[in-house]
């Protein structure tokens, strides 16, 4: 049994779409807590998360917008994602992907305090690793992973406590990287696994090998699941769609392996933009993936008859 703290981050300044604000509010018609109980876990809906007071940023990108709310989402979500963590589980609901800017900093802070490596898993179409320096759309929610991984360039930003190491970062799905992106991570050894790696190996062994290096660890594990990790034909839900992505039963795997692992320390669910979805069938996708994450299983068998 697990303590599940849901966040609420109806957060959208990441990017130009509106609508990402209304994540928190889907998931919670989608049936996410109900779901999470019917598990046998705890669940504390701590409700939607405000931003304090916004203060002057600026940028020496012209492109980058809505700088100053970003940054007091960061400040509001390390705090909340850091307080969750001695409790249980944080699942932070967006919004946009900037948010992870805060979940992730937060979860940095709280492994630090404990002495324990945080390891980042990525599920995402896209790398975000830019800086607010490189981004050519100056949409933030491409940005998180650089931050995290404490590239500069965020200096309207508060200083990432403790940034992840490059080999404790692993990204699943990737399958649109700009040239800054591209040149950047060709210097470090984030662990890339994009949708070819994913057609000629398939999700288990990499995954499987990114897993035993957590555990070899201690390491927390804090994962991030972008709507657009899956295909779009799956999840329409999104504003930055790239067709080619997982499929239902890949993105049900990697879940359900996670779970397996009981590795994972907080969680994401990030990019669901209601408004562009088809009868809700991306907020409830959204959901049975983190049922899975949490136990749900196809077939409970005995003994594990699968190796
Ligand atoms: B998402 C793009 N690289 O910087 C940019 O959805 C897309 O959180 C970023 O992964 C996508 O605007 C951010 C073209
Ligand atoms: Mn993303
Ligand atoms: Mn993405
Ligand atoms: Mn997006």
């Amino acid at each position: 049994m697990t303590n599940c703290i849901l966040i609420g981050a109806p957060i959208d300044s990441g990017q130009r779409r509106p609508g990402c604000l209304m994540g928190p509010a889907a998931y919670r018609v989608a049936g996410l807590a109900r779901t999470l109980e019917s598990l046998g876990h705890a669940v504390e809906d701590r409700g939607d998360l405000a931003h304090g007071a916004l203060r002057p940023a600026d940028c020496a990108n012209p492109a980058v917008h809505s700088l100053a709310e970003t940054v007091a989402w960061t400040e509001a979500l390390a705090e909340a994602v850091r307080t969750a963590l001695p409790a249980g589980l944080p699942i932070t609901l967006g919004g946009d992907h900037s948010l992870a800017l805060g979940t992730v900093a937060g979860a940095a802070e709280h492994a630090q305090e404990i002495g324990r490596p945080l390891f980042l898993l990525w599920l995402d179409a896209h790398s975000d690793f830019h800086t607010p320096l490189s981004t050519d759309s100056g949409n933030l929610h491409g940005t998180p992973v650089a931050y995290i991984a404490g590239r500069s360039g965020f200096d309207a930003f508060p200083p990432f406590p403790a940034p992840v190491p490059a080999g404790n970062i692993c990204m699943f799905g990737i399958r649109s990287v700009d040239p800054a992106e591209q040149a950047a991570l060709q210097e470090c050894d984030i662990a890339i696994n994009d949708m070819r790696v994913l057609d000629e190996q398939g999700i288990v062994a990499p995954l499987r090998a990114f897993l035993d290096r957590v555990k070899a660890a201690n390491g927390m594990l804090h994962v991030s699941l972008d709507v657009d990790f899956l295909d779009p034909a799956i999840a329409p839900a999104v504003g930055t769609t790239v067709p080619g992505g997982t499929t239902f039963r890949e993105a049900h795997l990697v879940m359900e392996l996670l779970h397996e692992s009981g590795l994972v320390t907080s969680l994401d669910l990030v990019e669901l933009n209601p408004f562009l979805d088809d009868r809700g069938r991306t907020a409830r996708l959204m959901v049975d993936l983190t049922a899975s994450l949490m136990g749900r299983k196809v077939f409970d068998r005995p003994t594990r008859s699968f190796a």
